[in-house]
């Protein structure tokens, strides 16, 4: 048997690819948010994570490295609940992964977009991800046929039946919670816009990009794509944004001018957590 053996100090050959469909797959998940995880027991319950919230399978090379990017401010409960679903969701996915936080500091007004943006830079500065899953801290995947892998041909958009809408899609041009963009479609629409402060309308500007820049938006099939979202009110600091439809006029005008090639930020701190990444920002105020 031994002749079979490579010699002493080969270096380990290339990896099969993980399979197209992966065994660990088990389809619609039971969500519950009765409870609030630790940050402990999601830990243990994930040995194979490592710091910075990375994973990647032993034994197959992934098909994808995908990066999860999620604004935050002050939902530590709703990210708890995140991580206990995602973390054992992607692995059953055998993807390699990381996860990144992304943490408006101050108390001025929520901006998600420009979050999102940061989150980008800052990811892409790490490690060639070849999707950028962009993903509302609330919602949980309640189907791992959802895979967080991207579609090379259009930006996804994810989250297409949720609980807050009876489990269908509000309005065709819909774009908001979770979507999923390779990085060269993210440059190809210069990114997401900086200029929306407070609740609403960044998705509609967002779905309009993908239109301007000549790509149309593909979705998973409705029965896959579906996410319970933890009950919340509007939050302080994030209430709707009057100036919202006045800035969807402009899109077309706006799109090539503020996005990626305008952003700018103050990066505070960039910590490897043992669950993800904690990207801390000043992305300044509102004007
Ligand atoms: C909807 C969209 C969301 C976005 C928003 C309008 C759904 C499921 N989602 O969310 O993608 O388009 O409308 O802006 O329809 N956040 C914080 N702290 C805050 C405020 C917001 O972390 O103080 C983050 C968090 O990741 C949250 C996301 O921003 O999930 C969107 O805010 P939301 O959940 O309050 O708004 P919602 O549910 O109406
Ligand atoms: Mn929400």
């Amino acid at each position: 048997l031994s002749r079979l053996l490579p010699p002493r100090g080969t270096p380990p050959g290339p990896l099969p690819y993980c399979p197209e469909r992966s065994p660990y797959l088990i389809g619609p998940l039971t969500v519950s948010f009765s409870q609030v995880p630790t940050l402990e027991q999601i830990q243990a319950k994930n040995p194979a994570v490592s710091v910075g919230g990375r994973y990647r399978p032993l034994t197959c090379e992934p098909r994808s490295r995908t990066a999860i990017i999620v604004p935050h401010r002050n939902r530590e409960m709703h990210l708890g609940h995140l991580l206990y679903y995602l973390h054992p969701f992607l692995q059953r996915q055998q993807l390699h992964y990381g996860i990144y936080v992304i943490h408006q500091a101050g108390n001025s007004t929520f901006n998600r977009a420009k979050l999102l943006n940061v989150g980008v830079k800052e990811a892409l500065k790490d490690e060639e991800w070849d999707c950028l899953f962009l993903h509302d801290v609330d919602l949980i995947p309640e189907n791992d046929h959802n895979l967080y892998t991207c579609d090379l041909w259009s930006p996804k958009h994810v989250s297409v039946a949720m609980n807050k809408f009876g489990y269908s899609l509000p309005y065709p041009q819909y774009f908001g919670g979770v979507s999923a963009l390779t990085p060269d479609q993210y440059m190809k629409i210069n990114g997401f816009p900086n200029e929306y402060w407070g609740w609403g309308g960044e998705d509609d500007d967002i779905a309009t990009r993908v239109r301007l820049a000549g790509m149309k938006i593909s979705r998973p099939p409705v029965s896959i794509g579906h996410y319970k979202m933890v009950k919340h009110k509007g939050d302080r600091g994030n209430e709707e944004n009057p100036h919202r439809f006045d800035l969807l006029i402009r899109t077309q005008h706006m799109w090539t001018q503020d996005g990626m090639n305008s952003l700018s930020y103050v990066l505070l701190a960039k910590e490897l957590r043992p669950l993800y990444t904690n990207i801390t920002v000043d992305i300044g105020v509102n004007p």
